[in-house]
């Protein structure tokens, strides 16, 4: 309503305002108020040719065209980078020696041996060695068979000795030279004297100390008890101060440094 009233209004204004002033000339049908229809008039001739307009936007994208023939070989590439490195190889089986080299040059003097100690040490253990030999020997002996009474052991040791070191012999293995201080323990020797197929061996009594004063090899006077041979003890050439017993079981006096074998006794209650 309220845009056709200003339509109106608009109207009326352009009425007015072409209404013919007072003194015109120009001539104007009297119903100047009504509204008149235009017509368009005839076609006119063809103007002249324009300018060139601007060149138009570019077209869509056509589509893909068909693949061509495979192109000749082109020339060998430049050498490429090196690759990585590849893994370990297994390892290989072993070579044959090499030739021998030649010899080394002469190495530096050696230090002088310190050889004093060492040749005590030897000297000691050759001692040691005899020491052990002697106990071989003596043990062959006690192996190969003794004589015993209730108290004693006798044992014959077939190993030709002065009679000082016969004595030393018996000493040093805990005995004495065997001491014939009765019948029995006589004849248990010389039995044991004529088994082994001797003739005589030495035996524990001499006059060393004091000529014709016979004692034991313990030191104990020799008593009642003897069996001196006939014509003994007759101290001859008065160098014989030692005793020894025959075959027979009988005494006799001997020089001290012949060398014969000998029967050491030894106490049951000692062994
Ligand atoms: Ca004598
Ligand atoms: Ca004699």
């Amino acid at each position: 309503m309220k845009r056709a009233l200003v339509l109106a209004l608009t109207l009326i204004s352009v009425a007015f305002l072409t209404q013919p002033r007072s003194g015109s000339t120009q001539h104007l049908p009297e119903e100047s108020c009504s509204v008149q229809i235009l017509v368009p008039g005839l076609k006119g001739d063809a103007g002249e040719k324009g300018d060139k307009g601007a060149p138009g936007r570019p077209g869509r994208v056509g589509p893909s065209g068909e693949k061509g023939e495979i192109g000749d070989k082109g020339p060998k590439g430049s050498m490429g980078r090196h690759g990585k490195l590849g893994p370990l190889g297994s390892k290989g089986e072993k070579g044959a020696g090499g030739d021998a080299g030649p010899p080394g040059p002469n190495g530096e003097p050696g230090i002088p041996c310190e050889c004093g100690q060492i040749r005590k040490a030897i000297g000691e253990m050759d001692i040691q060695v005899s020491q052990l030999t002697t106990e071989l020997k003596f043990l062959k002996n006690v192996v190969a068979g003794v004589r015993e009474t209730e108290s004693k052991i006798y044992l014959l040791v077939k190993e030709e000795k002065k009679y000082t070191d016969a004595q030393h012999y018996c000493n040093g293995r805990g005995g004495k030279l065997s001491m014939p201080k009765d019948e029995a323990t006589n004849a248990l020797i010389a039995s044991y004297i004529n088994q082994s197929g001797l003739i005589r061996v030495f035996i524990g009594i001499n006059d060393l100390e004091k000529e014709g004063h016979y004692v034991y090899s313990d030191r104990s006077p020799m008593q009642t008890f003897n069996k001196w041979c006939n014509g003994e003890p007759n101290n001859a050439y008065d160098e014989e101060h030692c005793v020894e017993m025959v075959a027979s079981g009988g005494w006799n006096d001997v020089s001290c440094h012949l060398t014969m074998y000998f029967i050491c006794e030894f106490d049951k209650e000692n062994v």
